[in-house]
């Protein structure tokens, strides 16, 4: 079968909810993936982050075959012996108070809403009923119908009213509307340290800093969504570090895993969640054995192999040499660590022929918000691999250059 089989059978029986740059693949290892008539792409887009560490690591691919022959799932009514260490493990790892292990981002989401909600009712003394939640537009945090309900975009949303109550949104990057918006009833405040989906939109400096003392005075929980940015991607291991602070819950997933299962995880700071008692929350199979062997080698990879220094350095380098492209369709480039967008000018028609464009030459990435070329390699790239991607940009920015 060819590339338009492939094709034919997703359009014949698969629901029509993506729009795909037509390239099928069928392996990826390390930065490079290859499609289904043997072409080679540099994956500048890391399965949305996911992975960070490479495709199919041999590291995290043995830890998983290892686990796979031993034990895969067990119901959380029983223990499994991978649970305790990788708890552990993340806890040291990340300075956190606690975990709870979910599958997607949305779940963890999900969870840290649940969390909060009730810390609110239980510590706080919000009236039943009355929990509020502070989110930013623009945001994105996944496909639930509640996390659907408080986005700003109108697709993500419209035909699957109704939606879960109790959130209020403000524009992002705005102190102030935070500090408006923050009544006795607040139980939260959730946001994204970059806005990924949004189009990698970077807040002013010092802007998550001004949030923890706003939260603090308030008594207001702080939730950082760290899916996308978490796990090296920014440069650091969670990028909140950038504005030297601690959330209050930190949400993980994608990189959790390197790629090779769905794995999320509620991380906390303080005990909120201690508010949850045995029933109250669960997941058949959050936490189950497979997933933790997974995560525990994805985490170990990442720091024994130095991904997040190199994340800091060669994103700067990235960035750097990416401002210096002279090209009268760029607006503005973008970013932190490796997650790079490139902002172009309207009359550039948008920022998808550059991405087919650059499937031509040989990179894979995605646009984002019609106007961005969103840039997020593996963390595992070499200067070498960005200077090839940087002269292949260049040329299609300027091949298609109308004056
Ligand atoms: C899609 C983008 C990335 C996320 C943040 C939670 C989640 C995500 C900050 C939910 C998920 C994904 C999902 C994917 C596209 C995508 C995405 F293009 F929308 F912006 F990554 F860049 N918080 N992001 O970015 O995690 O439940 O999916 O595991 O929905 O099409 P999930």
């Amino acid at each position: 079968m060819i590339t338009g089989d492939f094709i034919q059978l997703e359009n014949e029986f698969g629901a029509n909810n993506y729009k795909p740059l037509d390239v099928v693949l069928s392996r990826g290892q390390g930065i490079w993936v290859w499609d289904v008539e043997g072409n080679r792409y540099l994956d500048c887009l890391s399965s949305y982050s996911a992975i960070n560490q490479g495709h199919c690591h041999p590291k995290i691919l043995e830890a998983m075959n290892d686990q796979a022959k031993k034990l895969t799932l067990v119901s959380r009514a029983f223990r499994n012996n991978q649970l305790g260490p990788f708890y552990k493990e993340i806890c040291e790892l990340t300075q956190s108070h606690s975990v709870l292990p979910m599958n997607s981002g949305a779940e963890a989401v999900e969870t840290a809403i649940k969390a909060i909600r009730k810390w609110g009712y239980m510590e706080k003394g919000v009236p039943a009923g009355k929990a509020e939640i502070i989110v930013c537009d623009n945001n994105f945090h996944g496909r639930t119908l509640t996390i659907v309900g408080f986005s700003s975009e109108a697709q993500y949303k419209e035909g699957y009213a109704p939606f879960t109550p109790g959130f209020i949104s403000i524009p992002f990057g705005n102190t102030t509307a935070l500090e408006n918006a923050i009544t006795p009833n607040t139980v939260g405040f959730l946001v994204e340290p970059i806005q990924g989906e949004g189009g990698v939109i970077v807040p002013p400096d010092g802007y998550l800093k001004s949030v923890r003392k706003i939260c603090d005075r308030n008594n207001v929980m702080l939730i950082l969504d760290e899916i996308q940015t978490g796990l090296g991607r920014t440069g650091k291991l969670f990028a909140e570090e950038h504005d030297d602070i601690q959330s209050d819950l930190t949400l993980v997933g994608k990189a959790l895993s390197g790629g090779f299962y769905p794995i999320s995880a509620v991380l906390s700071n303080k005990e909120v969640l201690g508010v949850f008692k045995p029933g109250d929350h669960g997941s058949t199979f959050g936490g189950n054995p497979l997933g933790c062997a997974v995560a525990r080698a994805a985490l170990r990879v990442l720091i024994e192999e130095n991904m997040i220094k190199s994340a800091a350095t060669l994103g700067e380098y990235f960035m750097k040499q990416l401002k210096e492209i002279n090209s009268p369709h760029v607006k503005e480039v973008r970013g932190k660590g490796l997650l790079i967008g490139i902002e172009l000018n309207h009359t550039a028609g948008g920022a998808r022929r550059f991405c087919e464009a650059l499937q031509a030459e040989g990179i894979l990435c995605k646009e984002t918000h019609q106007h961005v070329i969103r840039l997020a390699p593996p963390l595992i790239i070499q200067r070498e691999n960005i200077d090839w991607v940087l002269e292949k940009i260049a040329r299609v920015l300027n091949s298609k250059a109308k004056h």
